[in-house]
């Protein structure tokens, strides 16, 4: 096809002519395709892609992944053929196994309580996206790019139902799973960097109440010793569920309060829902109601649905007014001194129906170039439209400092506003288990930032188990301890002196570690890579690691072993276990250290405010010839300052000096940021222990190098917890496939 033809036929789409299928490059690695008669004006503009997709060039005759675009009974249809083997991944974070060959997904952002409603195959949020990876780890992307409800169904060939109009398909080709994964970011934008004291751990329970309480528990962790560096304001903390106010009585003085958390070196994030109370006497109900800023019925009339506050409006996300005005709300919000916010119930969750949400024939008015549509077109982009708007008015009120908002619903793309957590899990194994591949697949589908509710949320837990999860919750890329009312405290230190014992060290070792977590997040800002990543990147052609979902690298230096792994497939090749503690409680996931690595480790330290990059362990893992190699990025943790250059970035080289010596080099080799030289030390690990060299200032250093007689991990001699002997269902298992049933009228 010749390119004005092409130029041609796109604009015809964007005009929503009906054309015959056609396809194009957009770059060298990545195609489009658009369906005969494609409703540009039911689809587009996409809000998972922030790139204009135009044709670079026709697709070569021999692109691989290709889609078929069907209509059969009525429906919407795609399906797309692939190679005869490739394991499938993404899909956001829904239930099930890593590997989702096999598995059915709906593209549904659902309020899902334990995850058990629709069979679990729709959680909060929506990722229309599929990784493949091939034999020889050779991989593919699929975006159906589509906000409509669509439901993936992972065999070949994967079969796509779109209940709206049919998606425009997306498909990256590279060599390996990481590059398609930076090539899905370049399409759907990036993290942008938190604050350093995003990284800490944090503390939440459903709720902290009143202030006093809030206090009491900042006083605990300062005082057991037990590194924390926020605390978390659930609902319970509004006057009536009113968003923006404060309960007079329960929080009389938030600002006092939150200069209280400060002066401990704690952070406070704050709940915020989308459900505005219907009350003509509130605020926030008066000048919404004054900008016309709600989403209509299918008469046009305020839609009211109920949720905490009893019966609400919704504030209509699509409209850009709507969310001028949204950010605007945050700015006498966040001056009570608060420091983040958490975004809940913006499925959005509606009490009451059936459904679960509003109905689908609600209305909402778009504008800027969204055009007015049915509540079906926007649902799943509620959440992200919402947190869009909130992260622009945290961002409004504190212009100098990194917003910090956490998302419950989300979309494709929705890293760009925020973090996420994988909603109301439950204080069981099973749980414990599910968390892992829902991490990951989130990272594998863009967003890199989330983690569970340590602990879980729902159901009494006991001390094994909080004891377990807080060894492993320390090394999730998001680490907040939460739980639901009702339920017994799960604290560090509720559950006896083991426990907290347990937590103590795990916690440790997240402060200890945040040198390279950090350094982690950085790269995933620039790249895409997440952050939690599958144990099979570290060797992608080893298909014996596809299906590993207990294990899992943190970054691509360190994998991450829980002691309650049953025969986990690990990779080959030297790893080195870190031994981070003098006596081994039974409980701390093995660390090992990738060949060739060069991890920098810091001191323990209570929160992130006592942060420092001097006095740094450098833990080195040569290969046989000595080489090993890594980085460090440091910054002020806050603020924008390096976006302008003030950072710096430093690269560790390791390489064999004389026969038994080792010459470690540290060299800056980004940013301007002038930092006083670093103090460190190498430690490198022979027969399991770790030795260190004595403290250095300079740029290089030698070390004597005795042999390193370790090959590879010996399984045999990695000691697991009796955890792993526990009924194990497999994660499927756990969310069996039932029939669907929704009531006529809802359906769509
Ligand atoms: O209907 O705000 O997932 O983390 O504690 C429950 C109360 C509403 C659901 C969230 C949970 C939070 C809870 N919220």
């Amino acid at each position: 096809m010749k390119k004005r033809s092409i130029i041609l036929l796109l604009f015809s789409f964007l005009a929503g002519i009906a054309t015959a299928q056609t396809s194009f490059l957009y770059s060298r690695d990545v195609a489009v395709f658009y369906p005969e008669q494609f409703e540009a004006e039911r689809v587009l503009p996409s809000l998972a892609i922030i790139k204009d997709l135009q044709p670079m060039s026709s697709l070569p005759a021999n692109w691989k992944v290709r889609p078929k675009f069907y209509k059969e009974n009525g429906k919407n249809l795609v399906t797309i053929t692939f190679d005869s083997y490739a394991d499938l991944y993404g899909t956001g974070e829904v239930t099930g196994d890593l590997k989702r060959n096999g598995s059915i997904v709906k593209m549904w952002n659902t309020d899902n309580y334990t995850f058990t409603k629709f069979a679990g195959q729709c959680l909060y949020q929506s990722h229309p996206w599929i990784l493949g990876v091939r034999k020889d780890g050779t991989s593919f992307g699929i975006i159906a790019d589509n906000t409509w409800k669509q439901d993936f169904e992972l065999k070949n060939p994967i079969t796509i139902t779109s209940t709206g109009p049919l998606p425009r398909i997306i498909v990256i080709e590279k060599g390996t799973p990481q590059d398609v994964i930076m090539e899905l970011a370049n399409l759907t934008g990036k993290m942008e960097l938190p604050p350093l004291w995003a990284l800490g751990y944090q503390q939440c329970r459903y709720s902290y109440f009143p202030d006093s309480r809030v206090k009491e528990i900042a006083d605990e962790f300062r005082k057991r010793s037990i590194p924390c560096d926020v605390i978390w304001m659930d609902i319970d903390y509004m006057d009536g569920f009113r968003v923006f106010t404060f309960d007079k009585k329960l929080f009389p003085d938030p600002k006092s309060l939150n200069g209280y958390l400060h002066d401990k070196g704690f952070k406070s994030v704050y709940m915020i829902d989308p459900g505005i109370k219907k009350d003509e006497n509130y605020f926030v109900y008066k000048q919404g109601s004054h900008i016309d800023a709600w989403v209509k019925d299918k008469n046009g009339n305020e839609y009211n649905g109920n949720v905490w506050p009893g019966m609400c409006a919704f504030p209509d996300f699509t409209k850009p007014d709507v969310r001028i005005w949204w950010s605007s709300l945050y700015k006498d919000f966040m001056s009570q001194g608060i420091d983040g916010v958490w975004n809940d119930m913006n499925e959005p969750a509606v009490f009451k129906t059936d459904s679960a949400t509003m109905p689908y024939n609600n209305i909402h008015l778009g504008g800027e170039g969204l055009p007015k549509d049915i509540h079906a077109r926007y649902h799943n982009v509620y959440g992200m439209l919402m947190v869009k708007a909130s992260r622009d008015g945290i961002l409004n009120a504190n212009p100098d400092k990194r917003p910090f908002v956490l998302s419950r619903a989300n979309f494709l793309g929705g890293q760009r506003y925020g973090a996420t957590w994988t909603g109301d899990n439950a204080s069981n194994w099973d749980y414990l288990r599910l968390s892992i591949p829902m991490s990951i697949n989130l990272g594998l589908s863009g967003q890199p930032f989330s983690g569970p509710d340590i602990g879980g949320f729902a159901q009494n837990g006991e001390p094994e188990l909080l004891a377990n999860w807080m060894a492993i919750g320390a090394y999730y890329p998001f680490s907040r301890n939460h739980s639901a009312k009702g339920s017994i405290d799960q604290e560090p230190w509720a559950m006896g002196k083991k426990v907290e014992d347990v937590s103590r060290t795990a916690i440790n070792r997240r402060y200890r570690l945040l040198p390279y977590l950090y350094t982690q997040f950085y790269k995933a800002s620039q790249t895409g890579l997440p952050i939690m990543q599958p144990v099979f990147m570290s060797d992608i052609k080893d298909t014996t690691l596809r299906q590993e979902q207990e294990c899992f690298m943190l970054g691509p230096d360190l994998l991450i072993i829980p002691r309650w792994s049953n025969k986990p497939a690990l990779p080959k090749g030297d790893w080195d276990i870190l031994k981070l503690e003098d006596n081994d409680d039974g409980y701390q996931p093995y660390v090992a250290l990738r060949s060739g690595a060069v991890v920098p480790v810091g001191k323990v330290i209570q929160n992130t405010g006592e942060y420092s990059t001097d006095s740094l362990t450098l833990f080195i893992n040569p290969r046989k010839d000595g080489s090993a190699t890594g980085q460090l990025y440091d910054d002020a943790g806050d603020g924008f300052a390096y976006k302008k250059g003030d950072y710096t970035q430093y690269q560790f080289t390791a390489s064999k000096f004389n026969k038994n010596e080792l010459k470690v080099v540290i060299e800056k080799n980004e940013g301007n940021l002038n930092k006083d030289l670093l103090h460190w030390r190498v430690g490198y690990i022979v027969d399991n222990n770790i030795i260190y060299s004595g403290w250095n200032v300079g740029k290089e250093f030698i070390v004597k190098m005795i042999k390193d007689d370790q090959d590879g991990i010996d399984l045999s001699k990695l000691k697991m917890s009796d955890a792993n002997k526990r009924e194990n269902k497999g994660l499927n298992g756990l969310f069996k496939i039932q029939k669907i049933q929704i009531k006529s009228g809802e359906n769509f």
